[in-house]
């Protein structure tokens, strides 16, 4: 196995979390390179589910996990969820967790703010997961973040909490929230300090090393490309580039530490939060696709919205993420359906397009255009080979790799590792 990543190719939740736990056991390094304790993969490891939030999937199985530059960190989260696993079994010590130094935290504040504008803003919501991410990018953005590394220095940290706070309790003020005191949180911090200490490195360096020794290394994403905050449904986005590219910038390396990127996708389509998704169903087929696929967000909980697999929109993910070939999950979701629809273009005011375009109101008003394909009344789930599956189902996968342009590297049949079929 190369250096692969593994992205997602819709808008997150399209089941990463068993695909990099597969990929990881042949690993040596898994590395996050972008978001925060807003992503949520469900690993089932002999029977024992574990939820990660931040941790690298690889924690689960002992093997080298880098939390890269481009995370941004709750430290409360961070030692909750090690605490958590910790109560679980699994041991998360320095040999095998490796924190970037140069990683940018969420503070409270950030929670705060990002879940008092969402209330502020009413039916325009983004429909962020609450966690502060939003903030914490733009702090660091503008160049006054706290740093992992600041921790280690008391009076950077007091320097720097003196001016975010200028900046935050302004902005507070115009919320109608009560300013806050620095120091209390300068003492919060710095008694956090000693617990991080053991973990931080320069992960760019732990990295080179393992690349020059040969070991190999899993870059594991979170959310999915159309939530890039560049090539997503803007400004219904996250506030991280969560396509293949940030996998290197995002953990100090080149991009050519990245030898294959391979795309997620459900063989439906799901959202959280607001912003258009031009196949939603918001009929009886779209809640049996919600119920069937189990479609409820592992961190909030929240219920995804459900539709039809859009290949315009995958396309266009594929090519902005540079992906080399897709896993293809939830096939057995779509059994028992009649027909399946497809869609392969849209209609925007009697205009037909073949990508997803950039506007916000064309985006929203686009209409999906779509082939019909005929289903299968057989169960694909769990199905170990391509011989065991309906050749209705068999068609379906090919005219999805058609339209793409993109083969379908493997196939998921079901949650537990072994109900996977690799196909190339
Ligand atoms: P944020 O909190 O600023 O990143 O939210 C901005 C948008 O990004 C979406 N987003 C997600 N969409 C799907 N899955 C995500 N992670 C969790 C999971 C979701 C959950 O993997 O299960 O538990 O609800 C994720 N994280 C962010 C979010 O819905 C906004 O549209
Ligand atoms: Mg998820």
């Amino acid at each position: 196995m190369t250096n692969v990543a593994v992205v997602g190719a819709q808008w997150g939740d399209e089941g990463k979390g068993k695909v990099v736990d597969w990929l990881s056991e042949r690993a040596d390094v898994v590395v996050r390179f972008q978001g925060g304790h807003n992503a949520g993969h469900t690993l089932v490891v002999d029977n024992a589910v574990y939820k990660l939030s931040l941790l690298p999937s690889g924690v689960v199985r002992g093997k080298l996990s880098v939390i890269g530059n481009g995370v941004v960190i709750d430290p409360w989260a961070l030692f909750d969820e090690v605490e958590r696993l910790k109560g679980q079994g699994i041991e998360i010590g320095p040999d095998v967790l490796r924190i970037a130094d140069n990683a940018c935290l969420i503070l409270p504040i950030h929670g705060e703010l990002d879940r008092a504008r969402e209330e502020a803003a009413g039916g325009g919501r983004i429909g962020t997961t609450g966690r502060g991410i939003g903030p914490a990018y733009e702090d660091k953005v503008a160049r006054r973040a706290v740093r992992v590394c600041d921790l280690a220095e008391p009076d950077t940290l007091r320097f720097k909490l003196e001016r975010l706070l200028t900046h935050h309790n302004a902005l507070r003020k115009g919320l109608g929230a009560k300013p806050l005191d620095g120091d209390a949180l300068l003492e919060d911090l710095l008694a956090l300090a000693p617990r991080f200490a053991p973990y931080v490195a320069p992960v760019w360096r732990v990295l080179d090393e393992a690349r020059r020794a040969g070991k190999r290394i899993l870059f594991e994403g979170a959310q999915g490309a159309m939530l890039d905050v560049e090539h997503g449904t803007y400004p219904f986005v996250t506030s991280s580039n969560t396509v293949s590219g940030q996998a290197a910038a995002g953990s100090g390396m080149g991009p050519g530490a990245v030898a294959y990127v391979l795309g997620i996708t459900k063989a439906y389509t799901t959202r959280v939060g607001s912003g258009p998704f031009p196949t939603e169903l918001h009929d009886e087929t779209g809640q049996r696709l919600g119920e069937r696929g189990n479609e409820f967000g592992t961190v909030t909980g929240r219920r995804r919205r459900c539709g039809w697999f859009d290949a315009v929109m995958v396309r266009q993910a594929l090519k902005v993420g540079g992906v080399d070939g897709i896993v293809l999950t939830k096939l057995d979701v779509l059994d028992q359906m009649e027909e399946l629809k497809v869609c392969v273009g849209y209609d925007l005011d009697g205009e037909r397009l073949d990508h997803f375009p950039a506007g916000m109101a064309a985006q929203a008003r686009v209409q999906p255009v779509y082939e019909t394909l005929q289903g299968w009344s057989e169960s694909t789930r769990g199905a170990r080979t391509w011989a065991d599956l309906p050749a209705t189902a068999v068609k379906y996968i090919r005219r999805i790799e058609e339209l793409i342009e993109a083969p379908v590297a493997i196939l998921s049949t079901g949650p537990d590792r072994e109900e996977t079929i690799l196909v190339h």
